[in-house]
């Protein structure tokens, strides 16, 4: 026993030394003798089918590194300093990952797992498919970017086997609260790739904002489309700025998660079809002048089903490699629960017929959902009971009337996740108090242009949250009603943009917590923050190299700040 807990701890403590680079820690790391050194004009090659994998990761090691690769036009040929194949060998020594695939794929079909052989002769790198090499391949980007200097990087020599614990590992971001154009989501894209989450779920549709276009309805952008929270300038992706999106996520082998949240938070749709809109009520009118727009789409009223129907078809065209529709369906604030109920069940068989499964907010359970669907939980009763108990409920901004709505909401979310489980849906686990990155940052940071922004970013009735509370989550033991991996589809983590006003304050509060949600999406043992830390402030090269905005705890010492 007492032979066994020490060589855990020596292979524990080895394989923090080894992993000081690379976010999220990768399953088993052995250090061996010696050191690689790589610099430009390094020559990689492998398989023709590997060539675009091989060229994308040149052309980010450059961007990150400085250092310059050579990608060979040919298989092998002489002096290859990294040799990259198609090859399972050794891999099936870990678990593939659970839960669900957001493209659709077989778990088995989509393996993500990889090896790395670093020596000092050259790099050998293999998986089974080309998304696993391409794992592999950011895995020794961060090794390079932390130790290059002047285009050489000189890296332990070890071998890596690490594969993913989740199939799902995901953000979605809203961009109706805010509109962020194409190249602001590239970017997100790329910090997305960098930490190996695979899924970008974007949330097109909000009270504030109609982003997609519906050719059959074309003022939900027009109109519903032209504003944004308060005075922020609106906007819409076009099919051709989809298109783009998709494509160059599709490259990173990421895939992009469409939203359009029905039947609450549709004030967008109302100011573009007014005959869409239920009649005003007072608690309506009331919380809409403390900013919190409510109403909701009668299913039996005028041409609603065929909006949503033409709805939810323009979308699936424009996103193809998504197999899930996210249907919303959550804070349908003062509808009736059948009502709510039968809007749902509309939209998944809408979303079916369109050959696509339908994903929804944990309000969504409370229609009939089964094992067809995706459950994104959100609601955490352990912070319900603290809002009621401790009294902050009443600290929010609205009046009794409206608060009754929305705790009437609060109080059916305790029955969401297990009506959920008992049906047989999968739960996407993106608990408000640890994945929810619109929270306010608890640590200081060193000048007042970042304790300015921080004042100012995040929604204020949230409690602050520290980096160190994400990296000491865990999705399935602090899941009430999930005891094993299974139950769930995967992490998702998501920024909501009312307190967001621009592409800064969206990377500053990405960052550094999207690293955090990577690790515990992606690594399968507990973090230990002090060695996190480490690997952090080495990972916040690449922020700076890229030019992302990025908050910093004057507590990590940060290698810019050396
Ligand atoms: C709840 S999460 C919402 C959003 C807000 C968010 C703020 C969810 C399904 N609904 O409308 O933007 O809280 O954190």
């Amino acid at each position: 026993m007492t032979d066994l807990i020490t060589s855990l701890d020596l292979q524990r403590s080895d394989a923090a030394t080894a992993n000081t680079a690379v976010i999220p820690l990768a399953r088993t790391v052995r250090p061996a003798p010696g050191t690689w050194r790589v610099m430009d004009g390094a020559r990689v090659a492998g398989p023709a089918a590997l060539r675009a994998v091989l060229h994308r990761f040149a052309d980010d090691v450059a961007t990150d590194s400085g250092v310059r690769l050579a990608v060979a036009d040919d298989d092998a040929g002489s002096a290859v300093d990294l040799l990259v194949g198609l090859n399972p060998a050794g891999l099936g020594d870990i678990p593939l990952a659970t839960g669900v695939r957001a493209d659709g794929l077989a778990l088995e079909d989509a393996d993500e797992r990889y090896g790395l052989d670093i020596s000092p002769g050259g790099v050998r790198v293999w998986g089974a498919t080309p998304e696993g090499i391409y794992r592999a391949l950011t895995t020794l980007r961060q090794f390079v970017t932390a130790a290059a200097e002047g285009g050489v990087a000189e890296i332990p020599c070890m071998r890596v086997i690490d594969g993913p614990r989740f199939a799902w590992r995901g953000l979605s971001v809203d961009v109706a609260r805010t509109f962020h154009d194409v190249e602001a989501i590239r970017r997100v894209i790329d910090m997305c790739s960098l930490y190996k989450l695979n899924v970008l779920h974007l949330h097109l549709t909000d009270d504030q904002g109609w982003r997609v276009e519906v050719p059959s309805w074309p003022a939900l952008t027009e109109v519903g489309g032209a504003g944004a929270l308060g005075a922020r300038p609106g906007g819409h992706y076009t099919p051709a700025d989809v298109a783009a999106v998709v494509t160059y996520a599709a490259e990173r082998f990421i895939t992009v998660v469409p939203e359009v949240d029905l039947p609450g938070h549709t004030n967008a749709v109302f100011a573009a079809y007014p005959e869409l809109a239920s009649a005003p009520t007072e608690t309506s009118a009331q919380a809409e002048a403390f900013g919190l727009p409510i109403g909701t789409l009668d299913l039996d009223r005028g041409r609603t089903r065929a909006f949503v129907r033409d709805v939810y078809a323009a979308v699936a065209a424009q996103f193809p490699t998504s197999a899930w529709i996210h249907i919303g369906g959550d804070e349908a604030f003062g509808m009736a629960d059948d009502a709510h109920a039968a809007f749902v069940d509309f939209s998944i068989a809408t979303v079916r017929g369109l050959g696509r499964n339908a994903i929804g907010w944990q309000e969504a359970a409370r229609a009939q959902v089964g094992p067809e669907e995706i459950i994104q939980y959100w609601i955490e009763p352990k912070q319900l009971d603290a809002m009621f108990e401790g009294g902050s409920a009443e600290q929010l901004p609205f009046p009794p009337e409206v608060m009754e709505v929305v705790a009437d909401n609060l109080r059916k979310s305790f029955e969401d996740v297990p009506a959920a489980l008992t049906k047989g849906a999968r739960i996407l686990v993106s608990p408000n108090s640890t994945l929810y990155l619109d929270r306010p940052y608890a640590e200081s940071a060193a000048t007042d242009e970042q304790e300015t922004r921080r004042g100012r970013v995040g929604l204020p009735f949230y409690p602050p949250a520290t980096l160190r509370d994400l990296i000491e989550w865990d999705p399935v033991a602090e899941t009430p009603g999930i005891d094993d991996d299974d139950r769930i589809a995967g992490v998702e983590a998501a920024v909501w943009c009312e307190t967001v006003t621009d592409r800064d304050d969206l990377e500053f509060l990405l960052l550094p917590r999207l690293a955090g949600v990577a690790e515990r999406a992606w690594s399968a043992a507990p973090t230990e923050w002090d060695d996190y830390v480490l690997r952090l402030a080495e990972t916040s090269r690449t922020w700076d190299r890229r030019g992302w905005t990025w908050f910093r705890p004057s507590s990590i010492d940060w290698p810019s700040d050396r």
